[in-house]
């Protein structure tokens, strides 16, 4: 069984969550020979966490990055013997486990097999190609080994400080000092080091690469950190397409509705089966939340279809479910300006070969403009670490229906693009509400 990680975007919003827990769940059920695990990419925020705590669907896990690590690599089935145990007795548990082949690997230069064991035909070839002899010896392993003088206790041949890693260790990291080292191996240890697996120099020749199924973005720099290393077995998003690229050929769906949530709600619908409750609660708050109470403009009948529907399943008001998220979670009067404009903001490569930063952040009423001096230094602070060449922020009311656009670059220009004036380094929008439609297509033309 694969394990196969289901993520949304970096900094996950309600969708991103959502649809990763519920296509997880879908996928599990259609796929039995692969096990599908929703993450996150980091932390949620607070309108996620007020659905899962009100959904009661589990936290998904933290996925720091899909680079191989030594655990993906590592052979966990290896023999192992005791300091004072005679060498012929690590030779037995070897072969037992089907290491020969291996002890040529390992630079032997004669092979004896005992009680007349038939050599392997792939042995003897990889022997003569390596000018190894290979001895059969008609006396048992016992009579042999004292034969050429084999009995001498492990710990009088063994590597006294062998090469060791972490499980978590990255085999980039760690795969030229395996090349380098006479024994080509390395010895991996849990945390009490102990030896939970072994990684050989066969191992590193063709190593599995860690897959993922990208939910809600398609952008390698929304993605997981490692994600050009993974295999990407399919894409289910209502953006546009993003610079995501695969080796091989993958399904991909990019289908403009409001939210992912509805995707994953019609192919659970098209699959004959019904989400769990939690599951279900998860997707329509994420329908509510990315399409704002299906006002805003990216909001399609289909999305409504998929609110009717989770209304009957679930027998309650969607749109009263909405606003309560909303009113829970949209008060940033304690938040710091560093976390309002970081914790949904989503970056886009621009064609003069830059990246720019759009943030938004819903709020209901216009308090929050009393700090735009302090939003607009903490985005200057941003940019200018990330090298970015525009950081923005979409102030976005949600009752009632539009957006105060925060501007840290060429404020000016995108003025223009929108056909207005800024005033100081603010743009007001009324009636916008989609970063997706209103606001990132007319940042990236103006860039
Ligand atoms: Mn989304």
């Amino acid at each position: 069984m694969a394990t196969i990680y289901v993520t949304g975007h970096r900094n996950p919003d309600a969708d991103s969550i959502a649809s990763a827990i519920g296509y997880a769940e879908l996928k599990g059920r259609l796929d039995t020979r692969n096990t599908y695990v929703p993450v996150r990419l980091g932390a949620c925020n607070a309108q996620t966490r007020w659905l899962l705590d009100r959904c009661g669907a589990p936290t998904p896990q933290l996925l720091p990055h899909v680079m191989v690590r030594a655990c993906d690599v590592m052979n966990s089935d290896f023999p192992v013997a005791r300091l004072q145990a005679p060498i012929r007795q690590a030779g037995l548990e070897m072969a037992r486990s089907g290491l020969e082949r291996l002890a040529i690997d390992r630079g032997a230069q004669l092979l004896v097999l005992s009680n007349d064991s038939e050599p392997g035909d792939d042995i003897l070839a990889l022997a003569s190609e390596r000018g190894i002899a290979v001895i059969v010896s008609p006396l048992d392993s016992y009579v042999s080994g004292r034969m050429i003088t084999l009995a001498a206790p492990c710990d009088a041949l063994m590597e006294r400080d062998p090469l060791t890693a972490t499980t978590e260790f990255l085999v980039d990291d760690i795969s030229e000092q395996i090349k380098e080292s006479h024994y080509g191996a390395a010895v991996v240890i849990d945390p009490n080091r102990r030896p939970v697996g072994v990684v050989t120099r066969s191992d590193l020749v063709a190593p599995p690469r860690r897959r993922v199924l990208l939910v809600d973005h398609a952008e390698q720099a929304q993605s997981v950190s490692g994600v050009e290393q993974a295999e990407i077995v399919e894409i289910l998003d209502h953006h546009h397409i993003g610079s995501i690229e695969t080796r091989i050929p993958v399904t991909a769906t990019f289908d403009p509705v409001g939210s992912t949530a509805t995707l994953v709600v019609e192919r659970f619908r098209h699959s004959g089966m019904e989400p769990s409750p939690p599951t279900a609660m998860m997707l329509l708050g994420a329908v509510m939340s990315d399409t704002i109470i299906l006002n805003s403009a990216t909001t399609t009948d289909r999305d409504r279809l998929v609110v009717d529907y989770l209304e009957r399943v679930l027998a309650l008001d969607a749109a009263d479910y909405g606003r309560q998220m909303f009113e829970a979670t949209s008060d940033v009067s304690e938040v710091s300006a560093e976390e309002i404009i970081s914790r949904d903001a989503k970056q886009y490569h621009v064609s003069s070969g830059h990246q720019i930063c759009i943030a938004q952040v819903e709020v209901v009423g216009k308090s929050i403009l009393d700090r735009s001096e302090e939003l607009v230094q903490a985005m200057r602070k941003a940019r200018e670490n990330r090298e970015l060449q525009l950081y923005a922020l979409m102030v976005t009311d949600v009752l009632t229906k539009g957006t105060d656009l925060l501007v840290d670059g060429d404020v000016a220009g995108v003025a223009r693009a929108f056909g207005l004036t800024a005033h100081d380094s603010q743009i007001e929008l009324p009636g916008v509400m989609s970063r997706k439609k209103e606001v990132a297509p007319k940042l990236l033309a103006a860039m």
